[in-house]
């Protein structure tokens, strides 16, 4: 367990100096957060990216807002469009801007207004590597990252790669906010094992709202 304490009046756990877990906060809006994913998914289809590798991402993405974030052999870059579509990407769903903002600020980020978000989808097996959040423009906002779904290891890291992250279970509904000093620490997602969500069967989602511009 990374250095965990429970803040239990405000319902939050912390992760790091920047850092809170709210465990189960976007239970409520699941459901309804599911259905806005399946509209977006409509409009710019789950895609599997590649890196400016050559290797094809194992989650597939697509994302909403005024931008989103795309990976091909070029590199790492916010795009207003959809390489896929050629297109805008969805609007982002009020309920989505309400939710992030909403936990922005219980932890201690007001103003928080995001531009994009990214959204993920992970099948059994998929995985993230260890990776910084760095295509954005200005570090004092924060990430917000909701996870729906089969629940996932994250691996949480230091400032710099090396070392063995430490592991925390994100479960569907669970709100990770990071930012301040922690906001360019490496992260990932350790192999989704398979399992059986009630509601989303056998996927892990994961929204994560940031401002890039
Ligand atoms: C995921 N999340 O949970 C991948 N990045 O599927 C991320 O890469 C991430 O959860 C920045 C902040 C929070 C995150
Ligand atoms: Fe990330």
């Amino acid at each position: 367990m990374p250095d965990l304490f429970s803040d239990l009046a405000n319902n939050r756990e912390s992760l790091g100096p920047g850092t809170w877990l709210f465990r189960g906060y976007a239970l409520d809006v699941g459901d309804q957060l599911l259905e806005a994913i399946g509209r977006i998914a409509e409009v710019s289809p789950f895609r599997r990216m590649k890196t400016p590798g050559g290797r094809e991402m194992s989650a597939a993405m697509t994302g909403c807002g005024a931008r989103s974030w795309v990976t091909d052999r070029r590199g790492y870059r916010y795009s207003e469009l959809d390489p896929e579509t050629g297109r805008h990407w969805p609007a982002m769903p009020a309920l989505f801007s309400r939710l992030a903002a909403d936990v922005a600020d219980r932890a201690g980020y007001p103003g928080f207004g995001p531009d994009v978000c990214l959204v993920n989808r992970y099948q059994p097996g998929a995985r993230m590597g260890l990776h910084q959040d760095r295509d954005e423009q200005d570090y004092r906002w924060p990430v917000v990252s909701v996870s729906l779904g089969l629940p996932a290891t994250f691996l949480w890291g230091g400032l710099r790669r090396g070392g063995s992250p430490a592991r925390l279970v994100l479960e569907h509904g669970d709100v990770l906010v990071w930012g301040g000093e922690d906001r360019l620490r490496y992260h990932g997602i350790a192999p989704v094992p398979d399992g059986r969500c009630k509601v989303t069967g056998h996927v892990r989602y994961n929204l994560t709202f940031r401002r890039a511009l």
